[in-house]
């Protein structure tokens, strides 16, 4: 399925407002997919969110690594979906391998090209955590890698939905994974609790396809942050507002995300997301 819009990477990198993504609490995490509650589970209804440490173990992390390597070597040349930094894209041919990693921004639909990214997103203790979560068997529908370097641009706040050609009332969980340690300062995720039961915010194109800022200011309060140690996940709600601020760090910060719905999902067409997300599209003012 595709993506809603292409973003550009590291181009006119506008910085967002210093407090944009300041919080009050942290999510707390659960120590593997084996400590799952019921109690957690009910959280997961409730706030939109929840957080696992543990979840994937060193030896997945290192495979998980290896595997991005492998595919932004250019080891998979039927594997194109590469995005990197806008400066090097007319000269791709001519960098060398480590230049190829640094300008590595993002990998999209890479499963079916790396047995252990696709191990990763097919863990059994996973897919039956997101069975109880959406009461079917799950489905992978999206996978991406999203790699944030020192300086990294934000990833403004948005609801994932806004980015589906799926009816509203599709469930999707999304599950977002640390390969390296993420923490405020090198943008982990930030969310809104409670608020995927706030329906459809309008979505502009902006910073990137995201929320209108105003909407997102002065929250500091309802704020929290989920940082993780590589191996950690959230899983989310795709109506919850979430983003992540600038890379402030000298170290990058790569996470894989997957995507899943259930058989029971419902296509929409581009236009009629536009008609349901859109901000300016809609006349909608921000
Ligand atoms: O990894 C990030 O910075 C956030 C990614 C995200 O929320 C998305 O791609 O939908
Ligand atoms: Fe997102």
């Amino acid at each position: 399925m595709p993506v809603a819009n292409a973003i550009s990477f590291d181009t006119e990198v506008v910085q967002h407002a210093p407090d944009l993504y300041d919080y009050a609490a942290e999510v707390p995490t659960i120590d593997g997919f084996d400590s799952v509650t019921d109690d957690d589970l009910a959280r997961y209804q409730e706030q939109g969110v929840i957080a696992i440490r543990n979840a994937w173990t060193k030896e997945e992390v290192q495979s998980a690594l290896a595997g991005l390597d492998h595919l932004i070597a250019g080891n998979e040349p039927a594997f194109q979906n590469i995005q990197f930094r806008a400066d090097v894209r007319d000269r791709l041919e001519t960098l060398t391998f480590d230049e190829r990693l640094d300008a590595a921004r993002r990998l999209l639909y890479f499963t079916d090209y790396d047995a252990r990214l696709k191990a990763i997103a097919h863990k059994p203790q996973l897919l039956a955590l997101l069975e109880r979560l959406l009461g079917a068997p799950a489905r992978l529908f999206q996978d991406m890698a999203l790699i944030k370097p020192p300086q990294g641009r934000e990833k403004p706040w948005h609801q994932d939905h806004a980015y589906f050609e799926l009816t509203p009332q599709t469930r999707v969980v999304g599950v977002w994974i640390a390969l390296d340690p993420a923490g405020p300062e090198n943008g982990c995720m930030r969310f809104l609790p409670g608020w995927h039961r706030r329906g459809i915010f309008s979505h502009f194109q902006l910073r990137d396809l995201q929320i209108c800022d105003a909407e997102m200011e002065g929250l500091q309060l309802e704020r929290v942050a989920a940082p993780l140690p590589p191996g950690g996940c959230v899983l989310f709600d795709s109506y919850i507002p979430h983003g992540t601020p600038s890379n402030f760090t000298a170290s990058r910060r790569r996470a894989l995300q997957y995507h899943y719905f259930t058989e029971a999902a419902q296509p929409i067409t581009a236009a009629e997301r536009v008609a349901i997300w859109g901000g300016e599209e809609n006349g909608v003012a921000c």
